[in-house]
């Protein structure tokens, strides 16, 4: 499917739309998610256009997992997290709503409640 290079994290990869950056690098930026599913819910993108996992290359896949570890750990220290799920989603049909690649990185907490998507 084509990318739309119009779409939100294209628009805030531009500093078109606001957001929170908490980390950049050459080839990806991390940002907290507007409807957080737990506290401390980020967002970690390449900086190059892709649809999702399914036209993803390989750098862009190891760029991205690179930086979901490090925010992983970085978010479990930020928010006294014991684990962290990593959550990502193809097509309208896989629950995907924003067509630029993303993983969802959320701090698990003892008790804590993770919210559905949408
Ligand atoms: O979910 C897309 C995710 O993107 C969802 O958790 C909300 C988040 N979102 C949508 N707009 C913004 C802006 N402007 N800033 C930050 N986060 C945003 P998915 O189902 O994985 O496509």
């Amino acid at each position: 499917m084509a990318y739309d290079p119009d779409n939100i994290f294209a628009r805030i990869l531009r500093g078109e739309l606001p957001s929170t950056r908490v980390y950049e690098d050459d080839e990806t930026l991390a940002f907290m998610d507007i409807m957080p599913r737990v506290p401390g819910h980020v967002l970690v993108i390449p900086k190059t256009p892709c649809r999702n996992l399914l036209d993803a290359s390989a750098a862009q896949l190891a760029a991205c997992m690179a930086t979901t570890q490090k925010l992983s750990h970085a978010v479990m220290k930020a928010f006294g997290a014991g684990g962290v799920t990593v959550q990502q989603f193809n097509e309208t049909i896989g629950g995907q709503e924003v067509f630029h690649l993303h993983f969802h990185v959320l701090p698990r907490r003892e008790g804590d409640r993770l919210l559905p998507p949408g």
